[in-house]
């Protein structure tokens, strides 16, 4: 059966979940941030991996419902995460077909305004591969985002086709190394060089630079010898709800 009337029923209902994956400065321990991810729990499909339905959303015009329901219950999740004193960053994934409407920028305002959250505490995540497609309107979005003051991520750097020159133009902060990269660097010497240059590119461009799936320790102590700034992955913690955040940060100060 097709998944798209499941997925409408689950965005309108109730079966669609944002759960908080911890992001770990490496310089000084601290939780600086935290990602936001979805979740579907459907009654007849089980639980469904968002990389099969936000490609669903994507292809069927429901990814703006989507994403529109990710900031509305992330951007609350920020705001008890302000009240709680946490002082975190709250990272969202956008999906390609986001970056094509004008309004983007307008949407997230409207969530951060109702909410009293500084668009500085919003990183926008966008995957490296989204941005090569139609470069000149995805930009124009981009720059829309970066005058509106959020923070703008790369995610998935290295599984996509960007050139330097590109990359050093787009008002970004932050270059996420992805994971498939960082889950075996001690173990693959090719993934490992791949990791340590993207530390340095990233470094050179003035990013700071995050390691996403860090799942052992050994991994967590390589990346900050080897100066990557910030790291995230089930070593770390696995993606938390809202109120089980804020109990794991108050708990590891
Ligand atoms: O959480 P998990 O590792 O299962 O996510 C799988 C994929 O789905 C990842 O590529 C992730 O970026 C993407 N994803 C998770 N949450 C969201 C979301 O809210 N919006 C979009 N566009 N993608 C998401
Ligand atoms: O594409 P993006 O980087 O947004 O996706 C992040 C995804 O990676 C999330 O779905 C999250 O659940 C998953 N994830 C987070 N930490 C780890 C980890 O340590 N190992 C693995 N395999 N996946 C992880
Ligand atoms: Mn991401
Ligand atoms: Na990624």
């Amino acid at each position: 059966l097709s998944m798209l009337g499941d997925l409408r029923a689950a965005i309108e209902g109730d079966e669609i979940d944002v759960v908080f994956q911890p992001k770990l400065e490496l310089g000084t321990g601290r939780v600086v941030g935290a990602e936001a991810l979805v979740r579907w729990e459907s009654p007849t499909r089980g639980r469904v991996s968002p990389a099969e339905f936000v490609r669903v959303a994507e292809d069927t015009g429901l990814i703006k419902d989507l994403t529109d329901l990710v900031l509305k219950r992330g951007i609350a999740a920020l705001r008890m995460f302000d009240d709680a004193g946490l002082g975190l960053r709250l990272a969202i994934n956008l999906s390609t077909h986001d970056l094509f409407d004008t309004k983007l920028p307008a949407r997230v305002l409207t969530q951060l305004e109702y909410n009293q959250v500084q668009p500085s505490e919003l990183t926008l995540e966008i995957t490296e591969s989204s941005l090569l497609v139609d470069a000149p309107r995805t930009r124009a979005t981009i720059d829309d985002l970066h005058d509106a003051g959020f923070r703008l991520a790369i995610d998935d750097f290295g599984t996509g086709y960007s050139s330097l020159s590109y990359l050093r133009r787009l008002p970004v902060q932050e270059l996420k190394i992805d994971q498939s990269f960082v889950s075996g660097m001690l173990l693959d010497p090719q993934d490992e060089v791949i990791v340590r240059s993207t530390i340095d590119l990233g470094h050179n461009l003035r990013l700071s630079v995050v390691a996403e799936g860090v799942e052992d320790e050994a991994t967590l102590h390589a990346l900050a010898s080897m100066g990557c700034d910030v790291a995230q992955g089930y070593w770390i913690a696995r993606p938390l709800s809202a109120p089980e955040l804020i109990a794991w940060v108050i708990e590891r100060r």
